[in-house]
């Protein structure tokens, strides 16, 4: 996780940053603030650091790691592994927050709540936590959405989804982004960008995809809700719906060759598909590169092209990249800046100064 800089990989010490990156994860988890920034300056430290670290030593004399975090830089080098992180990975708490976090729509907050009221299975919380209708689609559905989606499965998805679109409105354009554009093998979830040519709000848009979520109940490949265009209006955001899906069987068997030839997945088989996690995000056609650019990520990649543009005195968000913006002291936005550029997904990266990424490079 180097951010805009190059691949992790490419690190001399990026074994050492990744078992760091645990602890890192872990201490937020348990909302240690303190250690939590020990943590982060020390991976920062080290991702800039160009020679191998082998000793506490020299950890030691690095600008932001500190004594403790140097011992255990060591005892990672020597044992490729680090025992305190071994521990409170098999304490049963740590594993019980972290199957209450593979709930879809349970957050950190949620999670340790229930951790504390003693739930210690997905049974428990059935029975005695009060959940939201999302949460409890979560459980429900929880081996489905916890499944990763292949390639051409997603893509099965995509076309049937443009196929129903292009019936509706064939100038609407969806544009598949997320791990899906980054090329990965497997996604989490579908992740489509609705926009239109000549766009400048999305006031055509969501009428449009009304449409097309009734259009895809009704013919079986929708299956929940989770965040619907009106709901997320009233929390001020507006442009995003979130629901589960099916592959229809007659779609599922095309993009499978010969029906006869499943039987590697035994859900299919007997007939019932996977609940799969589907996002739509409605974009104006004049916000469609700086909306690429975040549904694109991966959220560590946005997190640090935001960061380059907040240094260099402008805002990148998920609707264009600005400048001129003015801070008060702690950086804290004092105008919202001038719009420099929100259509053309190249033209932010130039005007960065950040050389072209494939979105297939946009792994951190
Ligand atoms: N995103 C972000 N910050 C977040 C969440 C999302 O910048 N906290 C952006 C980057 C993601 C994109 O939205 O790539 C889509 O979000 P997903 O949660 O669907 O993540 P991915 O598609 O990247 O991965 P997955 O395969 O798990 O769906
Ligand atoms: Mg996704
Ligand atoms: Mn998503």
């Amino acid at each position: 996780r180097a951010g805009v800089q190059g691949a992790a990989s490419d690190n001399p010490n990026s074994r050492t940053i990744e078992l760091l990156q645990k602890m890192l994860d872990h201490n937020e988890q348990v909302n240690d603030q303190w250690r939590t920034m020990s943590y982060k300056k020390a991976i920062a430290a080290l991702k800039r650091h160009p020679v191998r670290i082998t000793t506490a030593e020299q950890a030691r004399g690095v600008v932001g790691i500190g004594q403790g975090i140097s011992e255990k830089i060591e005892e990672i080098v020597r044992t490729d592994s680090l025992r305190k992180l071994e521990f409170v990975q098999n304490d049963p708490q740590f594993k019980v927050l972290q199957l209450f976090l593979k709930i879809y729509g349970v957050g950190i907050k949620q999670a340790q709540q229930w951790v504390t009221k003693g739930y210690q299975t997905l049974e428990d919380l059935v029975a005695h936590a009060s959940l939201n209708a999302g949460q409890k689609i979560g459980i429900e559905h929880f081996d489905d959405l916890n499944t990763r989606i292949p390639r051409q499965e997603v893509a099965a998805l995509g076309d049937f989804v443009m196929a129903m679109a292009a019936e509706i409105d064939p100038a609407v354009e969806l544009i598949i982004g997320g791990s899906y554009r980054r090329g990965a093998r497997s996604s989490g979830d579908i992740d489509f960008i609705v926009t239109k040519k000549g766009t400048r709000s999305t006031d055509v848009l969501v009428p449009f995809l009304h449409q097309l979520v009734e259009k895809l109940y009704e013919v079986g490949f929708l299956t929940a809700t989770l965040s619907s265009l009106a709901a997320e209006v009233k929390q001020g955001h507006g442009s995003k719906w979130h629901g589960c899906c099916v592959l229809p069987q007659a779609a599922a068997e095309h993009y499978n060759g010969d029906p006869s030839n499943n039987d590697n997945d035994d859900k299919s088989k007997q007939g019932k598909p996977i609940w799969r996690r589907i996002d739509f995000l409605l974009v104006p056609d004049a916000e469609l590169g700086a909306a690429m650019i975040y549904f694109t990520g991966d959220d560590i990649f946005n997190r640090s092209l935001r960061l380059l543009a907040d240094k260099k005195g402008m805002r990148l968000n998920q609707r264009g990249l600005y400048k001129d913006v003015l801070r008060g002291p702690k950086r804290v936005k004092l105008t919202e800046g001038e719009l420099i550029e929100g259509h053309d997904e190249r033209k932010i990266f130039e005007i960065l100064g950040v050389k072209w990424r494939e979105p297939t490079e946009r792994w951190c």
